[in-house]
């Protein structure tokens, strides 16, 4: 049977030989998260925060029928500035690289790649989850389903504040996903530090967020963890302030009947505009936060000391 289609950018090839820590990055923040220009500046900086943090980044997309590792300049450019993107999950990645289509990655299709390529940590601003009212729309995120069956250490900052954390947090139990929190006893909630949950598990240091991931896989277990990085304090937006920006943009996808892969975009969008573009600042810090966290922990699994 043939591998699978992955194309290497020279930058991550010379990494991977050298046995350097990579980390993978998702590109459906690019082409589904955020608005251009300001998404390939945070793609350029998210790729520098991990250089300068001692890993080699490797962004993620679909294109010409590969799985493309690592995406350089160019390409980078290309895709932010892509329109109809196709947001692949776990359901779609095959059929669209099958048609030689062009892809952006999620959560989840970026942890089927980053397995494939042999590199264990990716980071990425928010994780999807159970969306609220899940109990009629049975809307899930497949990014739960992968956590539970592939072996990536994600790094995020916790679930988007757009969904049902608890319900979110049950998923991840049943699933046994484990969820640890980064230096806090709170999980928590994307563009707020605290969600009022109690974390599942806390870690304090990249060494025993490695050590952990290192261990489930000597025990053999499947999966991956979630490691939920808080958002910067200085950053933060607190959640009484967004709760009735989300109420609004929840009200007004209802009402326009946005369903399925578009509900996530387009409640980022809303609320984006609702509070000023204030959410997008945030999104921006964190997802450079969990760039930097992200490659201390591919650094520590690949010392090998864990
Ligand atoms: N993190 C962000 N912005 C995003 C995402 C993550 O800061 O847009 C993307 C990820 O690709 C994640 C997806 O997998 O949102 C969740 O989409 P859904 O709820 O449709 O599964």
């Amino acid at each position: 049977m043939p591998a699978a289609p992955l194309l290497w950018s020279e930058k991550a090839a010379t990494a991977r030989d050298a046995g350097r820590p990579l980390v993978a990055l998702e590109s459906t923040i690019i082409t589904h998260g955020m608005p251009w220009p300001r998404n390939l500046e945070t793609a350029r900086a998210v790729e520098q925060a991990v250089r300068e943090a001692g890993a080699e980044p490797a962004t993620i997309a679909v294109m010409g029928g590969h799985i493309r590792v690592g995406l350089d300049d160019g390409a980078l450019e290309d895709l932010a500035q892509a329109r109809d993107v196709a947001k692949l999950s776990r359901a779609d990645i095959a059929a669209a690289l099958a048609a030689g289509r062009t892809g952006a990655t999620t959560v989840a299709a970026t942890m089927i790649a980053a397995h494939l390529a042999g590199i264990e940590v990716f980071a990425t601003g928010g994780i999807g989850g159970v969306h609220r009212g899940a109990e009629s729309s049975f809307d899930i995120s497949a990014d739960l389903t992968e956590l539970a069956e592939t072996p990536v250490c994600v790094v995020a900052a916790g679930p988007k504040a757009i969904l049902d954390i608890p319900k979110t947090l049950e998923v991840l139990e049943t699933r046994g996903v484990p969820v640890i929190a980064y230096g806090q006893d709170a999980m928590p909630a994307f563009w707020s530090r605290d969600s009022g949950l109690p974390a599942p598990l806390r870690m304090d240091s990249a060494e025993a967020i490695a050590a952990a991931f290192a261990m489930r896989r000597r025990l053999g277990l499947p999966g991956g963890q979630l490691v939920a990085n808080p958002i910067p304090a200085e950053a933060e937006i607190p959640a009484a302030t967004l709760a009735p920006h989300i109420e609004a943009a929840l009200a007004e996808a209802a009402a326009r009947g946005i369903a399925a892969k578009d509900v996530t975009p387009f409640l980022l969008g809303r609320v984006l505009e609702l509070t000023g573009g204030r959410s997008l600042e945030a999104n921006i810090a964190l997802v450079l936060n969990n760039a930097r966290l992200a490659a201390g922990i591919a650094t520590a699994l690949r010392k090998g000391n864990v």
